[in-house]
């Protein structure tokens, strides 16, 4: 596999968080390192788990096929296989995979001395993905609360778990999610259409950089964040949209328990208005 100009300088053995240099080393352009192995492991072990499940049970259809958890009459203890327990142990492995990758991506920025700001990006979404699968499902006391593994089912969930709280728009949680969500889009879009009107420019024109950017946004908002704080700020944006969804959700059922329409009624009993 060759290699770019610049790995040869970086891909220097050390610096390792676990293993010592026991799998400090490169397969083509993929570093191993133990956190590769365990991720490696996980993801293999899970994926026989997925198919060996459908293998077994009725359908190959995408659109229909589910693994499911077991029923809330188990509470938090283990079930059989062919009764939630395949989706126990794919639930188990995929975190399993979830956090070995995180830790990859910290064992490699810390060999190439870099901040950890992309595990800890990717955390949150291990973050809801827990909260969705554990934490929510231990705090409410059965795994039968998780979402089940299937393209079609997965949306059921998500439909009649919003549903059991009336309304799920009504959820504050919910409402700054989905605006971080919305913000974070917004930002991108602005960075990425800026970057390529000056960076990208027609066959024969000057290519333009930063200095043409941030004169374009003081020319019409007088103010530019500048290259360094777009990037701080869309990865707040990010992070905040995947931090407050775990918020949403983990709220609903262990906090409240009613109809998120009716949690605003407090709004209505203010002294200033009501009589
Ligand atoms: C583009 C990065 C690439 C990742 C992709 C996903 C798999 C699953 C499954 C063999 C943005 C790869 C998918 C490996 C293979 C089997 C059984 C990320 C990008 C392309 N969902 N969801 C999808 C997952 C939840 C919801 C699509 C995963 C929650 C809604 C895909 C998880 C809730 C809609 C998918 C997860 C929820 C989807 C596209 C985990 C709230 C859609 C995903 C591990 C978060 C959309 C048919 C995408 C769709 C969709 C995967 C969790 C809601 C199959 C892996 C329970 C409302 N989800 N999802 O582009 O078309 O993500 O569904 O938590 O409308 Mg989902
Ligand atoms: C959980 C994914 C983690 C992924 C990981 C990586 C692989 C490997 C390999 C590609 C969090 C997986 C990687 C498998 C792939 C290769 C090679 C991401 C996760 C670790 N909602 N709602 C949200 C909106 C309604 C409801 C979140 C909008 C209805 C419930 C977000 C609308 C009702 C739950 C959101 C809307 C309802 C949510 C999801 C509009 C249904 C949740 C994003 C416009 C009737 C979920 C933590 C997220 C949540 C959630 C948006 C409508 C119910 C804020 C825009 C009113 C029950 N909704 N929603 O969390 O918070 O991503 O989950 O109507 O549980 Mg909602």
């Amino acid at each position: 596999m060759a290699m770019l100009n610049f790995e040869p300088k970086y891909r220097v053995r050390g610096g390792t968080i676990l293993g010592g240099d026991l799998f400090d080393f490169w397969v083509g352009p993929f570093y191993v390192g133990f956190f590769g192995v365990t991720t490696i492991f996980f993801s293999f072990l899970g994926t026989a788990l997925i198919l060996y499940a459908i293998a077994i049970g009725p359908t190959w259809n995408p659109f229909i096929l589910s693994i499911n958890p077991p029923d809330v009459s188990y509470g938090m203890r283990l079930a059989p296989l062919q009764e939630g327990g395949f989706w126990q142990w794919i639930t188990f492995c995929a975190i399993g995979a979830f956090v070995s990758w995180a830790l990859r991506q910290a064992e490699i920025a810390r060999k190439l001395g870099m901040g950890y700001h992309v595990p800890v990006a990717y955390g949150v979404a291990v973050l809801a993905y827990v909260t969705l699968v554990v934490i929510r499902p231990a705090l409410l006391g059965a795994w039968g609360y998780g979402f089940p593994y299937g393209f079609i089912s997965h949306l059921d969930w998500v439909s009649t778990t919003g549903y059991t709280y009336v309304n799920f728009h009504y959820n504050p949680a919910h409402m700054i999610a989905i605006s971080f969500f919305f913000t974070n889009c917004f930002a991108l879009a602005l960075h990425g259409s800026l970057v390529l009107s000056a960076a990208n420019p027609k066959p024969g024109e000057v290519v333009k950089g930063s200095a043409h950017e941030n004169t374009f946004f003081r020319d019409t908002l007088g103010w530019s964040i500048g290259t360094l704080g777009i990037h701080r700020l869309g990865l707040f944006l990010a992070m905040s949209a995947g931090f407050w969804s775990a918020v949403c959700i983990v709220i609903s059922g262990p906090l409240y328990d009613g109809s998120w329409p009716d949690w605003w009624n407090w709004w209505l009993r203010l002294p200033i208005w009501s009589d």
